[in-house]
C-alpha cells in the first residue's frame, strides 16, 4: 500500500538488556607465548596485515586470515593474542584471549625454538596446554600442531638440537612438531598442508550450542479479561488482553476504529454487557477509555 490509511501506535512489550560476546569463529586458532612469531606467521601465509613487533602483546585482538593451498581446500586461521601463564585465570587478558580459541578445530603451537628470549620452548608448549585444559577441558583435546618457529636464527647441530628435543617431548604423544622460519617462509608450507591434513580428519557435523536464553512465547488470543457494572450505567471491561488490544488499535483511524467494533463483537464482549444489563445511553469505560453505549 503506497498510502496506508492505517497505523498501530506502538505497545509496552518485555524489555530486555543483552551483552554480546564476540567469539571469533576459524577453522585453527594460532596460540603461543607473546613475541614468538604469530603475527608473522598469520602476515605470510594469508592476505592479513597484522600488526607484528618486538614486544609482548603485539597483538590485542585476534586477527583472521584465509589461507590458500594449491590443490586442497583453504582454511581459516585466526591468530590469537599471546598466552602466559595463568591466563584461564584471567592473567594478561587471559578470558579474553582463551574464548576466541574455543570454536577453532585445530590448534597451532607456535614457540620460539631458538629461545631468543631465554625462554624454554617445551615449557611453553606444556605451560600454554595446562591453561588451555584449565579454560575448557575439550579445548586441550583437540588436534595440535607445533611450529617451531625462528629456525633462521639458529645453524647447523644447533638447530637441530633444538627440534629433536621438542620432537621428543611431544612426538610420542602423536603431537607433530615442524620447524619453521615465519620471517623466511622456510618450513611453512609442510606445516600448512599437515594442518590441512588434521582438518580433514575431523568430523564437521556442525557443533550446536545450546541456547542461553530462550525467548517466552506467549499467545495473547486467550488472555483473561473481565466485564463488571461498576455503578449505574457504567461497565468497565478490563484484563490483559483488552490492554493488548487497545495497545496495537489505532482509535483515531476509520479503520482502527472499525477494527475495535468488530473485536468487541468477535470477542463476545458486547453480548456479556447486554447479558449484564447494559442499556442504550449506559457508559463502557476500558482503561483510559469511555464510550456510550449504543446497539
Ligand atoms: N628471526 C626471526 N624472527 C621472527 C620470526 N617470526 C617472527 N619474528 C620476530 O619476532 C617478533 C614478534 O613477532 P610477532 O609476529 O609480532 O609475534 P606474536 O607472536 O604475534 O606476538 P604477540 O602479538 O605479542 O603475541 C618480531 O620482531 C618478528 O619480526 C622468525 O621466524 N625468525
Ligand atoms: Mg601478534
Amino acid at each position: 500500500m503506497q498510502v496506508p490509511k492505517y497505523a498501530q501506535p506502538g505497545q509496552a512489550f518485555k524489555e530486555l538488556n543483552v551483552t554480546l560476546e564476540l567469539k571469533v569463529i576459524a577453522d585453527v586458532g594460532l596460540v603461543g607465548f607473546p613475541n614468538v612469531g604469530k603475527s608473522t606467521l598469520l602476515s605470510r601465509v594469508t592476505n592479513a596485515k597484522p600488526k607484528i613487533a618486538n614486544y609482548h602483546f603485539t597483538t590485542l585482538n585476534p586477527n583472521l586470515g584465509v589461507v590458500d593451498l594449491d590443490g586442497a581446500d583453504g582454511f581459516v586461521i585466526a591468530d590469537i593474542p599471546g598466552l602466559i601463564e595463568g591466563a584461564s585465570q584471567g592473567i594478561g587478558l587471559g578470558h579474553e584471549f582463551l574464548k576466541h580459541i574455543e570454536r577453532t578445530k585445530v590448534i597451532i603451537h607456535m614457540v620460539d625454538a631458538a629461545s631468543t628470549e631465554g625462554r624454554d620452548p617445551i615449557e611453553d608448549i606444556n605451560t600454554i596446554n595446562a591453561e588451555l585444559s584449565a579454560y575448557n577441558e575439550e579445548i586441550a583435546k583437540r588436534p595440535q600442531v607445533i611450529a617451531a618457529n625462528k629456525m633462521d636464527v639458529l645453524y647447523g647441530e644447533e638447530e637441530e638440537e633444538a627440534i629433536n628435543k621438542i620432537r621428543e617431548a611431544f612426538e610420542p604423544n602423536g603431537i607433530k612438531v615442524f620447524p619453521i622460519s615465519a620471517v623466511s617462509g622456510k618450513g611453512v608450507k609442510e606445516l600448512l598442508y599437515y594442518v590441512r591434513e588434521l582438518l580433514d580428519t575431523i568430523d564437521d557435523t556442525p557443533v550446536m550450542f545450546e541456547p542461553e536464553f530462550i525467548p517466552g512465547e506467549h499467545s495473547f488470543a486467550n488472555d483473561p479479561y473481565t466485564v463488571e457494572q461498576e455503578e449505574e450505567h457504567v461497565f468497565v471491561v478490563e484484563g490483559p488482553r483488552i490492554e493488548r488490544m487497545l495497545g496495537y488499535t489505532n482509535l483515531d483511524s476509520e479503520k482502527g476504529f472499525e477494527f475495535f467494533q468488530r473485536f468487541l463483537k468477535e470477542s463476545g464482549i458486547l453480548e456479556e454487557l447486554e447479558t449484564k444489563g447494559i442499556q442504550e445511553g449506559d457508559t463502557v469505560r476500558m482503561y483510559g477509555l469511555h464510550f456510550d453505549y449504543y446497539k
